[in-house]
C-alpha cells in the first residue's frame, strides 16, 4: 500500500502523542497511590449554632468548623476536595502565598471542584501561622452560599525553623450568624490580644477599596 507523505506526517504525529498520553496515565496513576494528607468533603449537614438551634447548612466534613488542618511551612502538602453538592466549589487557603491554580479563588483564575466530583490540590504552604481555609463563591443574593454557609475551617502552619513553646494550643474560629442568634450590636472585638498590626491594617484598608471586602472581611471571622 502507497504511502503519501500526508498520512506519514499524520502517522508520525501520533507518535509523540502516544508517549505523552503513557506518561499522563501512569503520572495519575502515582498521584492515585499517593495518599492525601487531608480529604475535605463538601456536603450538605447539620450545625448546631445555640442549643436547640439546628441548622442545615453546606459543611466541611460534616462539621462546623471544619477540621483542624496542620501543615509544615515550605513542605508539599496533598489535599483532596471532594464536592458533593450540586454547585461548583472553590476552597480558598487565606493568607496563603501559595499558585492561583490551587488557591481557590476565582478571581485569581482558580478552577472550580465540579459538583459531584473532586480535586487533589498540592502546595508548599507558606507562610507559617494561623490560617483560615473558607469557600471562596460569591454568594450574590443567594444566603445557602459562599460564606453564608459553614463552609470554614482552621489551618496551622508550623514554622519552618522556630517552633514555639506553648503549653497549650487553642484554635478559635468565630462566625457571626443571623441576628436573631446574637445578643444584637456588633460582635466585641475587644477580647482579641494585642495591638492592631498598622501593616496589616494598610492592607485591609486597600483590599477594600479594591472590592475585597468579602475575602478580608473573614480574617475578622465573618
Ligand atoms: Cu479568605
Amino acid at each position: 500500500m502507497p504511502i503519501d507523505r500526508r498520512s506519514l506526517l499524520a502517522s508520525g504525529a501520533l507518535f509523540p502523542l502516544i508517549g505523552l498520553q503513557t506518561r499522563l496515565a501512569h503520572s495519575a496513576e502515582q498521584a492515585a497511590r499517593e495518599k492525601a494528607d487531608y480529604t475535605l468533603r463538601i456536603a450538605t449537614g447539620l450545625a448546631e449554632l445555640a442549643p436547640e438551634h439546628i441548622v442545615s447548612t453546606t459543611l466541611y466534613n460534616s462539621q462546623f468548623p471544619g477540621p483542624l488542618l496542620r501543615f509544615k511551612e515550605g513542605q508539599r502538602t496533598v489535599v483532596d476536595v471532594y464536592n458533593d453538592t450540586d454547585t461548583p466549589e472553590l476552597v480558598h487557603w487565606h493568607g496563603q502565598i501559595i499558585s492561583s491554580d490551587v488557591d481557590g479563588a476565582a478571581e485569581e483564575r482558580s478552577p472550580y471542584v465540579p459538583p459531584h466530583d473532586m480535586r487533589r490540590i498540592s502546595f508548599a504552604p507558606k507562610p507559617a501561622g494561623f490560617r483560615f481555609y473558607h469557600t471562596h463563591v460569591a454568594a450574590g443574593a443567594d444566603l445557602n452560599r459562599g460564606t453564608y454557609t459553614g463552609q470554614v475551617g482552621p489551618v496551622y502552619i508550623d514554622p519552618k525553623n522556630e517552633p514555639g513553646a506553648y503549653d497549650r494550643e487553642v484554635f478559635l474560629v468565630l462566625k457571626e450568624c443571623e441576628p436573631s442568634f446574637s445578643r444584637g450590636g456588633d460582635m466585641a472585638m475587644d477580647f482579641l490580644a494585642g495591638e492592631p498590626i498598622k501593616e496589616l491594617q494598610a492592607i485591609g484598608k486597600r483590599g477594600r477599596k479594591g472590592g475585597l471586602t468579602q475575602h478580608l472581611g473573614f480574617a475578622a471571622a465573618r
